[in-house]
């Protein structure tokens, strides 16, 4: 009798940890480098990711990312479902502020706030010279979006150094593999998978700060400031705009219309203050065809700056 309980429950137990295990998605071990670039600015590079699948495979893709440290920062893509342990080096050398990650939108345990111990009344969750440490987050169902990462530690008070170019970007994709996207004037969703180019622009003072991850190639590529943006018409590419410091902005695109997330509002513009972000896809050149397609801040002050750069849709090969 207590056998055959025994035996059952041990069943029942199993269903539900083959179903947890049906539900767990890749483990990412990151680690991530603050530096001092010869500017005097500050920024995170890639040491090394590897992606441990639920199978048990496990695959290094540090070689997607730029050799160099970027302002952004490397773009971590990860999938709802997925955790990440990441750490975090010290190799900014002549200085020994500690130096931390505080992420936005996934989840994390309180001593992976990336916050000093008089914040978060736990600990120093900060790297220092020859002391990594290390964060863990949950990329948990709903979390899916374009999310900011940035220190929080470094510089006099220590609440970060994130004008001095410590930021990067976090992308979480939805479990189901797609977004909704306004492609040949319908709502619809598209496959992640079927996206050639994601181009990150932040929105810093004066100035976008763009990376490129190219997933023809599997490559990121740091545009730093400004940059010109390339893709080939009706390649779908999807936009990551993210507002840091202090301005508050209107990002514009020439001659593209999205729909506004989570509605089937057609938009050209969005605002964006500080840690504020948007994605959009769209499908390049749509009902326009090729050409240099300006974009830029509408604050007409922050564009007389210099706030704006160019979107060049190519003749596609394709056709
Ligand atoms: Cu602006």
């Amino acid at each position: 009798m207590y056998k055959t309980i025994a035996v059952s429950m041990f069943a029942g137990l199993m269903a539900i940890s083959m179903l947890a295990g049906a539900e767990t998605g890749s483990v990412h071990s990151i680690t991530l480098k603050a530096v001092a670039l010869d500017s005097g600015q500050l920024a995170y590079q890639m040491v090394k990711h590897k992606i441990k699948s639920p199978s048990g495979k496990v695959e290094d893709i540090t070689k997607r990312y730029s050799q160099e440290a970027s302002i952004p920062g490397p773009a971590i893509v990860m999938t709802e479902g997925d955790k990440a342990e990441v750490t975090l080096e010290h190799g900014i050398k002549g200085s020994n502020d500690p130096v931390s990650i505080h992420v936005h939108g996934v989840h994390y345990k309180i001593d992976s706030d990336g916050t000093m111990k008089i914040l978060n009344h736990v600990n120093d969750q900060a790297a220092f010279p020859g002391k990594p440490y290390t964060y863990k987050w949950t990329a948990a169902a709903g979390t899916a979006g374009a999310w900011p990462y940035h220190d929080h530690t470094f510089g006099n008070p220590m609440l970060g150094a994130e004008d001095k170019g410590l930021y990067g970007t976090l992308i979480i994709n939805p479990k189901s593999g797609k977004v909704p996207a306004l492609i040949d004037g319908k709502v619809q969703n598209v496959a992640i998978k079927d996206i050639k180019r994601e181009f990150i622009l932040w929105m810093n003072e004066t100035t976008f700060w763009g990376m490129e991850v190219n997933n023809i190639v599997n490559r990121q590529v740091p545009l730093w400031t400004n940059p010109t943006l390339g893709a080939r018409e009706n390649d779908l590419v999807r936009f990551h705009v993210i507002g840091i410091g202090t301005g508050f902005h209107t990002f514009h695109l020439h001659a593209h219309r999205w729909i506004q997330p989570g509605t089937t509002h057609i938009v050209d513009t969005f605002n964006i203050g500080p840690i504020q972000r948007e994605s959009f896809v769209v499908k390049a050149g749509e009902g326009v065809g090729p050409g240099m397609w300006h974009y830029h801040c509408h604050v007409l002050q922050h564009m007389q700056s210099g706030m704006m750069g160019a979107f060049k849709v190519f003749e596609s090969a394709r056709n």
